[in-house]
């Protein structure tokens, strides 16, 4: 008994032994290469994420069936000998099983990688417990007070369809103090609710020490031809979209926000509450458009981002929607992304040490400065990537308008009861340049019946 034991002790240690050697493998092929501006090699990407997906805790899994189909291969040897019954497969019992899992995890832990689970949902579930209560939700609006006008015509359109009757606080952020004038006209639009000014800190909204700064000029001068590639403060601005707005101390007394731009419109009245609606439904992420993204805005982006999730599998949910974002299970990004001047979200997605971690690679590549890179492909591939996809929700009742695209119900009955006063003709979801198609095939959800009438 003794001599098998320790035959176990034996194998067991060399398992284990295996085991972080191979975990050791695993970090080492994902070393971080230094940024070089270059076009996306997405050829190097032999492997597909999906199958990098539960690589770590599917290594711990194999460890664990092995140790027991060793001990049942031990068992089956020893049967003639001992003139024991032989415990096969199934048969080993649970608390043998449980007791290597144990053994298993005690090692994992030694190893540093304790938490096989680091699910973003661990941080946005706290939030769920306030099921049936009003959240804690507000809306947020980054801003300059030279687009005053612009803001005011958004405000009005957000208080007639929706929030005088819910009355939510909202938000302002500015990289400068926003005017006497500005505040003065925001606090006459928004008399019902409560209303808070920021200034962003410097450090929210400048260059990091490890960026340089004349090769950020000179991608400016390179990237002129295209859209806000000339900008400084455009690439400040996605910077902070991307890694800050929700660290601002602000939005620290909230878990739920929608962003609001200005010169946008809602065309349908919103009759019931959106926060509440996403809070008891479970939901993390609401969006109403999706498009294509310009590639050259984002040569190396999905290859930085691809190099994160390679690294840190633990933080991919098995149930994701990689789907929506990648035709070939990650080896490509098919430019697809919520478009992120509407988003109706949990904040503490982007709370979460996954996301954080993954702003922070993306920060130190360097592609918010160096590239352009914006912050609606940003949310998006960690939102397809690091919920499962029953956590994301497409708005298809919230007529909605940012120049120079309409989310406008093409659901009659939707259309009609919320007196909305768009044109359903001019409905984007379906239309070429959208990604529609892409979410509900990636949702497996059924496209409506009459899709095709309003996708030319
Ligand atoms: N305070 C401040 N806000 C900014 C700045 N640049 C952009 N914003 C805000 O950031 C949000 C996104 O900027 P937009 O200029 O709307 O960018 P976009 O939606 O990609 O492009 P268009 O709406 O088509 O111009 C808006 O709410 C702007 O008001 C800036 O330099 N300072
Ligand atoms: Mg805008």
């Amino acid at each position: 008994m003794a001599l098998r034991l320790s035959k176990r002790l034996v194998r067991f240690t060399l398992m284990v032994g295996g085991f972080l050697i191979l975990l050791i493998t695993l970090s080492s092929h994902s070393s971080t290469k230094e940024y070089m501006p270059q076009p996306l090699d997405i050829s190097s990407f032999s492997t597909p994420l999906a199958n990098f997906g539960n690589s770590i805790s599917n290594t711990i899994l194999d460890a664990a069936g092995m140790e027991a189909e060793s001990q049942r291969m031990e068992a089956e040897s020893n049967a003639e000998v001992n003139g024991e019954k032989v415990l096969t497969g199934d048969e080993i019992p649970d608390d043998l099983l449980d007791e290597q899992a144990k053994a298993l995890k005690d090692t994992a832990n030694a190893a540093g990688i304790e938490d096989m689970s680091k699910s973003v949902m661990d941080f946005i579930k706290p939030s769920f417990e306030n099921r049936g209560n009003r959240p804690k939700a507000c809306f947020v609006t980054l801003v300059r007070n030279s687009e005053l006008d612009g803001i005011v015509k958004s405000i009005r359109k957000v208080q007639e369809r929706f929030n005088k009757q819910f009355m939510y606080d909202w938000v302002f952020l500015n990289d400068e103090e926003f005017t006497e004038n500005f505040k003065e006209t925001i606090l006459h639009e928004i008399p019902t609710s409560v209303v808070k000014f920021g200034v962003i800190p410097k450090e929210h909204w400048s260059y990091p020490d490890y960026i340089d700064q004349s090769k950020a000029a000179d991608t400016r001068i390179k990237m002129a031809d295209i859209i806000y590639g000339a900008s400084e403060s455009y690439r400040h601005m996605c910077r902070f979209q991307s890694g800050f707005f929700w660290r601002h101390k602000l939005l620290d007394d909230y878990d739920w926000y929608w962003r609001v731009e200005p010169d946008i419109n809602l065309y349908c009245d919103i009759k019931y509450d959106v926060f509440k609606w996403m809070q008891d439904n479970e939901k993390v992420y609401g969006f109403t458009i999706t498009i294509h993204e310009y590639l050259a805005t984002i040569p190396t982006l999905w290859k930085t981002s691809m190099d994160f999730f390679k690294k840190h599998p633990e933080y991919v949910d098995k149930d994701n929607l990689m789907e929506f974002i990648s035709g070939d299970k990650g080896e490509h990004y098919n430019l697809c992304h919520f478009w992120s001047n509407f988003e109706i979200a949990n904040l503490n997605l982007w709370r979460s040490p996954a996301y954080t971690e993954y702003f922070d690679a993306l920060d130190h590549a360097g592609g918010f400065f160096y590239e352009r890179w914006g912050d609606a492909p940003v949310h998006s591939i960690a939102a397809s990537i690091l919920l499962p996809k029953d956590k994301i929700h497409y708005f298809s009742n919230i007529g909605y308008h940012h120049p120079p695209y309409d989310n406008c119900p093409i659901d009659d009955r939707v259309w009609a009861e919320n007196n909305c006063d768009c044109q359903q003709k001019n409905d984007f979801t379906f239309k070429g340049y959208a990604c529609g198609k892409e979410y509900y095939a990636a949702q497996k959800m059924d496209r409506p019946p009459n899709w095709e009438e309003y996708s030319h």
